[in-house]
């Protein structure tokens, strides 16, 4: 991978042009190929960035610019169609790349199955790593008919891995009876249907501690987020979501990544969705990237 030409394509609003004077770098990880439901979060990454031209520089929440922080928008990663496996392997490799060379990493998925390489990559680096997990569903299960690469089994794979203990989920409203049974018995926090309140409670108990941030979209409900492959009613509003970005960026915990995964523009007529998420990245660089 290089990563010392600017990335020519369309990026991110405020992209930095220099891939070593960045802090943070923002890339795309457009792969759907091993959901359940409806496809198409491949194509998330660059609707996300192509509306980011609609937003405003500064953060009328934070008080910021984005002129503040250097974050380089690397493109995607050329992950190979329908090749679940070599795609994972390519992600952890990627990540590894950025860490190596300090970078907080931020990406946009893509389905959710993208986050276990890129959290499996940050447990390398900070063996004392916890999870904060935004999700309408659980992501609990081992497999899915049988295919344990699925974009359903994302957080059990990071639970089995880090320990289930170290794995914050919130917002959580579907799943089966057996994936809560399992993250109860072996203790791992589920909130479910709230994020906000549960989140105020946890963040002091994880004060210090490096932690990385995986959102997936449809943690809002279908009425603030309708273009996601697996919508679930009875989720929180953008507003309740972007008060839970900021309330981590004022807390005493080290945000070391994040990502914010699922984003499917064709099921987006109104384009509500890829404008938020836009929003979403906005806060989580200005609020995030300095907290390592
Ligand atoms: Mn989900």
């Amino acid at each position: 991978m290089r990563f010392d030409e600017a990335y020519s394509g369309n990026v991110f609003i405020k992209s930095h042009p220099s891939f070593e004077e960045s802090e943070a770098v923002l890339y795309g990880m457009p792969m759907d190929w091993t959901v359940s439901y409806r496809p198409g979060s491949r194509f998330g990454p660059t609707r996300i960035r192509e509306v980011s031209i609609g937003l405003e520089e500064y953060s009328a929440y934070l008080d910021r610019e984005l002129e503040e922080v250097k974050y380089f928008d690397a493109g995607d990663i050329p992950l190979p169609f329908g090749n679940a496996q070599r795609s994972i392997d390519m992600i952890e490799g990627y990540i590894d790349e950025l860490l190596a060379a300090d970078k907080f990493p931020l990406g946009m998925g893509g389905e959710h199955l993208v986050s276990w390489p890129v959290m499996k990559a940050m447990y390398k680096k900070y063996p004392d790593l916890a999870i904060i997990h935004m999700d309408a569903h659980t992501d609990l299960r081992e497999e899915y008919e049988g295919e344990p690469l699925s974009h359903s089994t994302p957080i059990r794979k990071i639970a089995e891995h880090i320990g289930p203990s170290n794995v914050y989920s919130f917002g959580i409203r579907s799943g089966m009876k057996e994936e809560f049974v399992w993250a109860k018995e072996n203790g791992m926090h589920i909130s479910k249907f709230e994020v906000l309140e549960p989140l105020k409670e946890i963040l002091p108990k994880l004060a210090g501690r490096p932690v990385y941030v995986t959102i997936d979209i449809d943690v809002l409900d279908p009425a603030h987020a309708p273009g996601t492959g697996t919508v679930d009613a009875g989720g929180i509003t953008s507003k309740e979501l972007l008060a839970s970005i900021h309330e981590i960026a004022k807390s005493d915990i080290r945000v070391v990544g994040a990502d914010l995964v699922e984003v499917a523009p064709i099921y987006d007529s109104s384009e509500q969705t890829a404008n938020t998420a836009s929003k979403l990245i906005r806060e989580m660089i200005l609020g995030w990237v300095q907290k390592r």
